[in-house]
């Protein structure tokens, strides 16, 4: 049965945690995968999920089906988050919103609903993008090409090339945007770069996915999610994946949604029960505990607080260490000016090295990025930065 099978390749960056994980460097660093870590090099379990988890173990609950679309609590959480706790487009009832398998699921249900409505429809996903976006949407049967994004020779934006690509999409073709925090480059478009993208969708007819994996990484949560919001001014019907991997540090509970804004409450029903159908026939529900969790914070003021202090600190975190790998950079000799790594957002930075480097970075110094030049700088922390930013200078000498 199995003799034809071909071996699938792994995926590249999850497969370089298998390689950092039987490295033996005592100095090893992983800045592979894009997840968070605090200054002492854990992965931090977040004050605010102890609180609530600590309150769900004082009152244990039964643990039936959950609905299809999830717990109704978290979908209202995320409704207000995403788009505002006052929005019409919340009031007036015209938001579908599912829980998803994290982000990825997010994307997924998304992807097969769009299948369905529109078999015949293109995928646009940045250059470069996530490598799983192009994965999920071509895995839902969709042709997944590029638009123009990164500018490697000016470490800058390709926004002409971008606006240029969108404005050559045919109309009902699935423009996946990153709403945030872009992975890998960790380059941003301006608010004003938005407006205009905003423009080219309206006018083309183009179908906006926004796919929000690090809200309150950037600038803020509702800066962060100001995105959303000039959609919906431009009266747009949009789709927005929401991950809560990264934001509450919940990455193996797998907490997501999907919210798709359609042009009235009657057209949301209908959107719903054919998410519904999606959810269905892949899983048949979500999982209780990490929703259970997330709408335990969002719903409650005081874990809500202590949530937006702790997203905060991350935030911070991060920048700080940007600082702190651009100047040490420089006291290791580095010639060249790495002040773009402060200019760039969210977990990651793409440093302008190459293959050769990242592989020399890898081996002799045990220092993990992908091959792509992209390094995690939210798992830099005191006493690895130092060793990460020796090892850089050696490679571009
Ligand atoms: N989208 C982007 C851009 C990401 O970087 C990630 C990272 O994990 C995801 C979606 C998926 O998030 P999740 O782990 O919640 O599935
Ligand atoms: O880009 C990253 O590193 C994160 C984590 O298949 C990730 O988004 C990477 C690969 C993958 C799933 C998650």
């Amino acid at each position: 049965l199995f003799s034809s099978v071909e071996m699938a390749p792994r995926d590249p960056i999850l497969g370089l945690n298998e390689q950092y994980a039987a490295d033996t460097n005592p100095q090893k660093v992983n800045l592979g995968v894009g997840v968070y870590f605090d200054d002492n090099g854990k992965l931090p379990l977040l004050q605010c999920v102890q609180a609530a988890e600590k309150a769900m173990m004082d009152k244990p609950t039964p643990r039936g089906y959950l609905p299809i679309d999830g717990i109704a609590a978290y979908d209202n959480a995320v409704k207000a988050l995403v788009f505002g706790a006052d929005s019409e487009v919340v009031a007036s009832g015209r938001v579908a919103t599912v829980q998803a398998v994290g982000g990825t699921g997010g994307l997924k249900i998304g992807a097969d609903f769009l299948k369905r409505l529109n078999p015949q429809a293109k995928v646009l996903i940045s250059d470069p993008s996530w490598e799983n976006h192009r994965a999920i949407f071509q895995n839902a049967g969709f042709e997944v090409a590029s638009y123009r994004y990164y500018d490697a020779a000016n470490r800058a934006i390709d926004f002409d090339g971008m606006i240029a690509d969108l404005n050559a999409a045919a109309a009902g073709t699935v423009v996946v945007l990153h709403a945030c925090c872009h992975n890998p480059t960790g380059y941003d478009i301006s608010a004003a770069q938005w407006d205009k993208v905003i423009e080219v969708v309206k006018a083309k007819n183009l179908v906006a996915f926004l796919d929000m994996a690090y809200q309150g990484f950037g600038h803020g949560i509702a800066e962060d999610g100001a995105v959303i919001g000039k959609f919906i001014a431009a009266g747009l019907n949009i789709f927005v994946s929401t991950s809560f991997s990264k934001s509450f540090s919940l990455y193996g509970e797998r907490v997501g949604a999907l919210s798709v804004v359609a042009t009235d409450k009657e057209e949301a029903s209908r959107v719903l029960s054919q998410l519904k159908v999606v959810i269905r026939t892949n899983y048949s529900n979500p999982p209780t505990h990490g929703g259970a969790v997330v709408a335990a914070v969002l719903n409650n003021p005081e874990l809500r607080a202590l949530w937006e202090k702790e997203l905060g600190e991350m935030r911070v975190r991060i920048k700080e260490m940007r600082q702190k790998l651009v100047d040490g950079l420089k006291a290791a000799g580095v010639k060249q000016d790495m002040g773009f790594i402060t200019t760039q957002i969210g977990m990651f930075s793409y440093s302008g090295l190459s293959k050769d480097q990242m592989v020399r970075l890898r081996s002799e110094f045990g220092v993990y990025g992908t091959d792509t030049g992209r390094m995690c700088v939210a798992a830099l922390n005191s006493k690895n930065i130092e060793h990460v930013c020796a090892s850089i200078a050696k490679v571009v000498a």
